[in-house]
């Protein structure tokens, strides 16, 4: 049984979390800045900015594992990135590890490694390379992972995440590589939760997709099995039409990429 701290509890991934953890572990302490549902059997409420490190520090009391999704979603300007994913992040690891925290799942994101061409296959241990500020801010959240669990002995695991949608389906052509469905989350969730013990982990928080471009060969260890494919949507969204910029249809980060772009896409190889 494990004391787990859900933070960013009322955005799009952390509800879905809750509902599908509720009951399964000793006690899922929800906590956002925004207003959430009361709490139900095995469940705290509180909220919290993760700027208020008093806060913050109360928050962690007692608890197990951080699952960290809390922060800024999309990419936005550095003035709403910064206080969320680089101030916030920071002190999310740093008063777990003073609070004992032993575990931390961080929700990263495909961005963190975005300006990858997609005709390669990428997989846990290629280089970082963020398509923008938000992509920035998950390669900060990474490094932080890394620098907790070599210096502090904190176990972290790092979710790139792909495409979780509020309606649970993909949303173009392009999402029928990236889809994650909202119980293929959870599986990957509890798989980390769940897990024996790790050091310091990637892994693409992607379905089993038959487009998918992602490979968590490296990280089979963590025992993600993800069962929903998004190819059964395919003729739904080839119907929408292949509407990609050019410069979003090369990478993996693809709609990132083209904003504010005036680089040279075949420079980037
Ligand atoms: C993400 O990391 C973002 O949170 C989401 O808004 C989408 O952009 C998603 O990745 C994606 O790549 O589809």
């Amino acid at each position: 049984m494990k004391k787990i701290l859900l933070t960013g509890a009322a955005g799009l991934i952390g509800k879905v979390l809750r509902e599908g953890l509720k009951g399964q572990y000793e006690l899922i302490r929800c906590m956002d800045i925004a207003p959430q549902t009361p709490a139900g059997k095995g469940e705290e409420v509180i909220q919290c900015d993760l700027r208020d490190i008093n806060a913050l520090e109360k928050a962690m009391q007692g608890i197990d594992t951080v699952i960290h999704l809390a922060g800024v979603s999309v990419e936005d300007s550095w003035e709403k990135i910064l206080p969320a994913n680089i101030e916030g992040c920071y002190n999310t690891f740093d008063c777990a590890h003073r609070a004992g925290v032993k575990r931390m799942i961080f929700a990263s994101s495909n961005h963190a490694v975005g300006f990858h061409r997609r005709e390669r296959f990428i997989d846990t241990q290629v280089e970082l390379r963020p398509d923008g500020r938000y992509g920035v801010s998950k390669v900060f959240g990474e490094a932080l992972g890394r620098l907790y669990a070599d210096k502090y002995g904190m176990q972290v695991v790092c979710l790139r995440i792909g495409s979780f949608r509020p309606d649970n389906k993909p949303a173009d052509v392009r999402q029928l590589n990236t889809w994650i469905s909202h119980n293929d989350m959870i599986r990957l969730t509890k798989a980390c939760l769940d897990h024996a013990g790790f050091h310091f982990e990637v892994i693409y928080g992607v379905s089993k997709n038959l487009r998918n471009r992602w490979d968590n060969i490296l990280v089979k260890h963590l025992g993600y099995e993800p069962k929903d494919d998004a190819e059964i949507y395919r003729d739904e969204m080839f119907a929408k039409g292949l509407t990609e910029d050019p410069v979003s249809a090369v990478f993996h980060g693809a709609m990132y990429c083209p904003m504010e772009f005036v680089g040279d896409v075949d420079k980037i190889l």
